[in-house]
């Protein structure tokens, strides 16, 4: 399928997730036009879509390299009533959606590594194989009138069909959907089920999620069932302290509990 607004528009089923849809074939950052949208009054949902991004952007300054034609790079403009503390819920609602999205668009089932990556570690049967893979990373920004939240933008960087070995060196290992299933994945196809998907979690995100009650939320619960870091050793940079120990739960917001030797 043409990757065009056209063709985006005319498989979208959801009532306000990406119902308004900004396609750019190339920009700086989806981030800084949807967050330029936000602030001039665009409605909830508006999704902005690029095929290539010349500044592409990760948390903490990093950057997000995806060569033209092999990605899928949104922003989605939310503008929840939710407390700037549980920002991180939102997050947690569109890894959900990429996760279900991905499961149905190709049958993969894939995980989430703590706070914001969607990763793989399995072969297409299913079977455990290899180290842990990103798959995508989410970045959600937020914009404030006054003390109030005015809106969030969430970011989503999908690989794929994209070569591992057009990237530089990453953080964690690189894959894509086309290097994991050994075939080509038509964007258009994964994009409709995955924005139904983060609708139907978004819709779901109950004024229950803001309470403070750790672990409380279907949400917050079908996040962390999902997260391949609880378990595992870790080294957590906390300022700038590390910590080392054993990721045992995560909390409402999203903040990983993780348990010291000491
Ligand atoms: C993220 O940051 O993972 C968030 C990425 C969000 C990208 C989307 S694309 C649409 C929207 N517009 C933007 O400008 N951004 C959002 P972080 O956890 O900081 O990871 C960044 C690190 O991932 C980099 O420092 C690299 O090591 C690695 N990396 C860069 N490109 C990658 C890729 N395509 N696949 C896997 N890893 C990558």
């Amino acid at each position: 399928m043409p990757f065009d607004q056209a063709s985006m528009v005319a498989g979208i089923t959801t009532r306000f997730i990406g119902r308004q849809l900004v396609f750019v074939p190339r920009i700086g950052s989806t981030q800084d036009l949807a967050k330029e949208l936000a602030v001039q009054g665009a409605p909830e949902g508006t999704m902005v879509i690029a095929d290539e991004q010349s500044a592409g952007r990760g948390r903490l300054a990093r950057r997000w390299v995806a060569p033209a034609g092999s990605s899928l790079l949104m922003s989605l403009l939310l503008r929840p009533r939710l407390d700037p503390a549980h920002l991180h819920q939102l997050t947690m609602v569109c890894s959900l959606g990429i996760v279900d999205g991905v499961r149905d668009a190709t049958g993969l089932e894939v995980g989430i590594k703590w706070p914001n990556d969607i990763v793989t570690w399995t072969d297409a049967a299913g079977t455990r194989q290899g180290p842990v893979r990103k798959l995508a990373g989410l970045l959600t920004e937020s914009g404030f009138v006054g003390e109030r939240m005015d809106y969030a933008v969430v970011g989503m960087g999908i690989n794929v069909n994209l070569d591992v070995a057009d990237l530089p060196e990453t953080i964690t290992p690189a894959t894509s959907l086309s290097s994991e299933l050994g075939r080509q994945v038509d964007r258009l196809s994964l994009l409709w089920p995955i924005l139904r998907h983060i609708e139907e979690r978004y819709l779901a995100l109950a004024p229950s999620e803001a309470a403070e009650v750790p672990g409380a939320g279907p949400i917050v619960a079908a996040w962390s069932a999902r997260l391949v870091t609880l378990g595992q050793r870790v080294q957590v940079s906390a300022g700038q302290e590390v910590v080392d120990g054993r990721a045992e739960s995560v909390d409402a917001d999203g903040a990983l509990l993780v348990r010291t030797d000491e």
